[in-house]
């Protein structure tokens, strides 16, 4: 309980209980850790909280089993079959750009190696693949003028190899690599390009479109506004307007799309009845100090920042009020007379309002937020006005963005549900990691897989949350952009010392590949489950360590067990906390008396308290 702190008096209470000094009774009140304390003592220890325990169940009939990849970052063939030049050939071919002047020339060579990739999906036993269509295969020049029918036929010839396979296509418009000739005319900040989009989008749709049932306009606006353009990593690599670029940007993207959508709605609904929508991404956040109402509502701000910058124009019309008052206030702080985000019309905001089949969501981890004012600094970074962090006992990737945080994922999908009136989610993305040596034994990554897909199944048991599907993130290691082929997402390994771009499956393919044939996850407790591939485990149970018998720690030169060995790190702790207590006593009488002398002399006051 709180009491006298010699020195500092009743000044600090270390008390598991409070006690009011002032209260002649001296009632004691427990403070939150003394209820936490308690609970490690009834748990004599740490149980696992309600959050990590593994749910068991199945996801709905025809859920939607996927994984992804991206034109750019497995295609290869940069120059071949009448493709034009797209801003990340231009990109990663500058110095400077990407980790080891790496390059997508060849990437994964999936352009010749369609045969091999199929074979990996029917591995797997997803019943969708996403992949995205090139832009520059399509329209060398990115406008209508000039239609490459040699890239029409590779996507035809993919589709039609898909759907040989009983694997349904989910494809994806724009992945990032717009053609570098549209980037010569001012590329997403030049509103021409919105009228450029739904022409592209109508020659997909018209010539693919009868093979597909599920479209995704754009993969991740947010990416493309900040990386490309406020911090330049990304292409087109802009970094100087990163108080107006992004907004300019993000704009014309969100007109392209509900372009794109009414082009479907109005010419291909009926005849090919598919689901057109778009991909946002978001991390989750968290407030770093959840007893600061503050840190809550910068927490909002992040997820508000994210996808809400492109799902509130379309799901709910307009961009959200938080955002608004958020760029208007920081506009007004540095001086300006209105705010830098643009504005949609009346008619704007009711054209792109509703234009979506379902919600794409691509997630990867959490963070934790708290406000800071930036003054008068005319940024994005300012307007959103948060800092992020990530609690250190969040297990890392090979990404250092990337940590894993499995809970996050079913909060997000909760929100979703009631910020965007409850659409049916795709998961169109999610997956992890690794660098440095290869090991074929990702275990990381089928941890991974099971946390994060049974926080999913959480959300759809318990939160009544409608999601349809999920992607693995990402089939074959492949180009991550600007760290190369550094950093390696895939389910399969692909051997890039070998000419042949050989394709091996981790030990996560079956263990994935599991998950989807049982539909979830059994319960292990009511037998064996044919669904379950025996080479995998559906619940790593957490056997407490036996004690380690064997002398095998070097302690002060002798060689004692663990338990030993720690009992004697903590004596000679405590020998030196004795040895460190008596030199301060010394010290602090030794400073007393001569203070004392110093005070009889002068007659000074000096509060003891203040040498602290
Ligand atoms: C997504 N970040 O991009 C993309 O859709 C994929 O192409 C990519 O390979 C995958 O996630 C893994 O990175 C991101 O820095 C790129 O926070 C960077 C970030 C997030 C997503």
């Amino acid at each position: 309980m709180d009491s006298f702190q010699f020195f500092h008096g009743y000044q600090f209470g270390f008390g598991l209980h409070y006690i009011d000094f002032n209260n002649i009774h001296r009632p004691r009140t427990p403070k939150f850790s003394a209820h936490l304390y308690y609970n490690i003592m009834k748990d004599n220890g740490f149980s696992l909280p309600d959050d990590e325990k593994m749910l068991y169940g199945e996801f709905k009939k025809d859920f939607i089993w996927s994984s992804a990849t991206a034109s750019y970052q497995i295609e290869g063939a940069w120059r071949q079959g009448g493709k034009g030049l797209s801003i990340w050939d231009k990109f990663t071919h500058t110095p400077g750009n990407i980790l080891q002047h790496d390059t997508g020339d060849i990437a994964c060579n999936s352009y010749n190696k369609m045969e091999d990739d199929i074979a990996a999906l029917k591995k797997v036993k997803v019943s969708h693949y996403r992949f995205s269509v090139s832009w520059p295969r399509i329209l060398p020049d990115g406008t209508t003028e000039y239609i490459n029918q040699a890239g029409l036929n590779y996507y035809k010839k993919l589709l039609d190899s898909l759907i040989a396979a009983n694997i349904q296509p989910q494809v994806t418009l724009y992945h990032w690599d717009l053609p570098q000739a549209l980037q010569d005319v001012g590329g997403w900040e030049n509103e021409t390009i919105i009228e450029r989009f739904r022409d592209y989008a109508d020659i997909l749709f018209e010539n693919l479109g009868p093979k597909v049932q599920l479209w995704i306009t754009f993969n991740e606006p947010f990416i493309i506004a900040i990386l490309g353009h406020v911090q330049g990593t990304h292409a087109p690599g802009f970094s100087d307007r990163p108080d107006t670029l992004p907004y300019i940007v993000s704009h014309n993207i969100i007109k392209a799309h509900a372009e794109a959508w009414h082009v479907y709605n109005d010419k291909y609904r009926a005849s090919q009845n598919g689901m057109v929508s778009i991909t946002v991404n978001a991390d989750w956040a968290e407030p770093r100090n959840p007893y600061k109402q503050e840190d809550y509502d910068a927490a909002r701000s992040v997820v508000e920042f994210y996808l809400g910058w492109y799902a509130h124009p379309i799901f709910n019309g307009d961009y959200s009020p938080l955002m608004k008052r958020s760029v208007l206030e920081q506009s007004l702080a540095g001086g300006l007379t209105k705010s830098r985000l643009p504005e949609f019309t009346p008619e704007e905001i009711k054209r792109i309002n509703g234009t979506y089949d379902y919600f794409g969501l691509n997630h990867y981890c959490s963070v934790l937020a708290f406000p800071v004012d930036f003054g008068e600094i005319q940024h994005f970074e300012a307007d959103r006005g948060v800092v992020l962090l990530r609690d250190r006992t969040w297990l890392e990737s090979g990404s250092h963005w990337l940590t894993m945080t499995p809970f996050g994922l079913r909060r997000l999908l909760k929100f979703i549900k009631h910020e965007f009136g409850n659409p049916p989610i795709i998961i169109t993305e999610n997956g992890v990691s690794e660098n440095g040596p290869v090991d074929l034994n990702d275990v990381h990554r089928k941890y991974f897989y099971e946390k994060y897909i049974n926080q999913v199944l959480k959300a759809y048991l318990l939160d009544d949350v409608n999601v349809i599907g999920y992607t693995a993130w990402s089939l074959l290691d492949n180009l991550e952009w600007a760290v190369g082929y550094t950093e390696r997402f895939g389910l399969f390994y692909v051997n890039r010392s070998d000419p042949d771009l050989s394709r091996t499956p981790k030990a996560s393919v079956s263990f994935y590949s599991s998950i989807i044939s049982c539909n979830g996850f059994p319960d292990p407790a009511s037998g064996t489950h044919e669904c379950w591939n025996s080479t995998s485990t559906p619940t790593p149970t957490l056997t407490p360590k036996p004690e380690e018998p064997i002398n095998n720690v070097n302690f002060l030169g002798m060689k004692l067990s663990a338990k030993d060995a720690e009992t004697g790190l903590n004596a000679t702790f405590a020998l030196l906390i004795i040895a460190l207590t008596g030199a301060i006593s010394l010290f602090i009488g030794f400073f007393l008396v001569k203070k004392s002398s110093k005070k009889s002399k002068k007659t000074e006051n000096v509060e003891l308290d203040k040498r602290s």
